[in-house]
């Protein structure tokens, strides 16, 4: 069984990545009595206009920290019920996953197209890369009840359903994820004018979902692909155009209309554009580019 309902016997191995800044924190541990690890990603949540209210009334102590003139600054106590996180816990996690969170130097990646073909295709040819939470999404295992919107052809369909990422209750931080019907594209290195019906589908249906759930207009939705994904079936990440989320940078995200645009002028564009990604130290696939470039420089 790999629900919890509470920490109790998390063990601490490392922490992985504390981020002040988005006010998360990435951990290894070990439930005591279970052999596999476990990775746990705890994050205060934001507030709301729900909540802001009785954050700010007579239950919240102030413990003051300091007072010149008319600055103060204190620390504040709400009650418990207002102090929710929201935390992540995958169980049991792999190498990969461990790395994957793990705080480290990054280096950018310049993949040809040919690269692809000799470095990258390989590898992952040779990697499981988990996506059975992807199957089971598509074949009504999990997630079910959180299925926005349902497309079922299965040339040009997908599922839409909020990302694990978001709580569902900050439409600020509204993170939506598309997963295509199909199996057989890994990811935007394979789109070509083939696929254009499928893309054109997943933008308009997808926004008019995302509107008529949630009421976040067209213009207020930012959509894209990302390179390298961590998870090979190809899938589109819909978030609030307000929020930054993790991966919404360049050198990761790939606008959908882009997508569309460049294949539309050239269908084979991204099989001979130059895509450059971000990679950990420790990721695999970089260190599968730092022995090809090493090779071809020795020849
Ligand atoms: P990605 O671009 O392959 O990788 O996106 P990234 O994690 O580097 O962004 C995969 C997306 O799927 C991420 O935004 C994840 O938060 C999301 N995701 C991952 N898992 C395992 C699940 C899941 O089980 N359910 C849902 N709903 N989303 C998930």
């Amino acid at each position: 069984n790999n629900e919890f309902t509470s920490f109790k016997n998390l063990n601490v191995v490392r922490i992985l990545q504390d981020k002040p800044e988005s006010k998360a924190a990435f951990i290894h541990g070990r439930f005591e009595g279970r052999d596999e690890d476990a990775v746990v990603i705890v994050e205060k949540t934001p507030f709301s206009a729900e909540t802001i209210q009785q954050v700010l009334s007579s239950d919240t102590t102030l413990t003051t920290h300091h007072i010149n003139d008319i600055y103060g600054t204190y620390s504040g106590y709400p009650k418990p019920e207002l102090n929710d996180i929201k935390a992540t816990i995958i169980f049991p996690a792999t190498e990969k996953h461990i790395i994957k969170y793990t705080d480290q130097p990054i280096h950018a990646i310049n993949e040809t197209g040919d690269d692809y073909k000799i470095v990258t295709l390989p590898y992952l040819k040779k990697q499981d890369f988990h996506i059975q939470w992807v199957y089971n999404i598509l074949e009504k295992k999990a997630e079910t009840e959180r299925v926005l919107f349902e497309d079922p052809d299965p040339k040009i369909g997908f599922v839409l359903l909020p990302d694990m990422k978001w709580d569902k209750k900050h439409m600020e931080n509204m993170y939506m994820l598309a997963i295509c019907h199909r199996r057989d594209v890994l990811s935007l290195r394979d789109l070509t004018e083939e696929h254009l019906p499928m893309l054109r589908n997943i933008l308009s249906k997808g926004l008019n979902a995302i509107k008529e759930a949630y009421g976040v207009n067209e213009d207020q939705v930012k959509i894209y692909l990302h390179y390298q994904p961590s998870y090979y079936h190809l899938h589109v990440h819909f978030t609030h155009l307000k929020f930054n989320a993790p991966g919404s940078s360049v050198g990761k995200a790939y606008l959908l209309t882009d997508v569309i645009d460049n294949i539309v002028l050239m269908s084979n564009y991204y099989q001979g554009k130059t895509l450059t990604f971000v990679a950990t130290e420790a990721d695999p696939l970089y260190l599968e580019f730092v022995k090809a470039r090493k090779a071809t420089n020795h020849d």
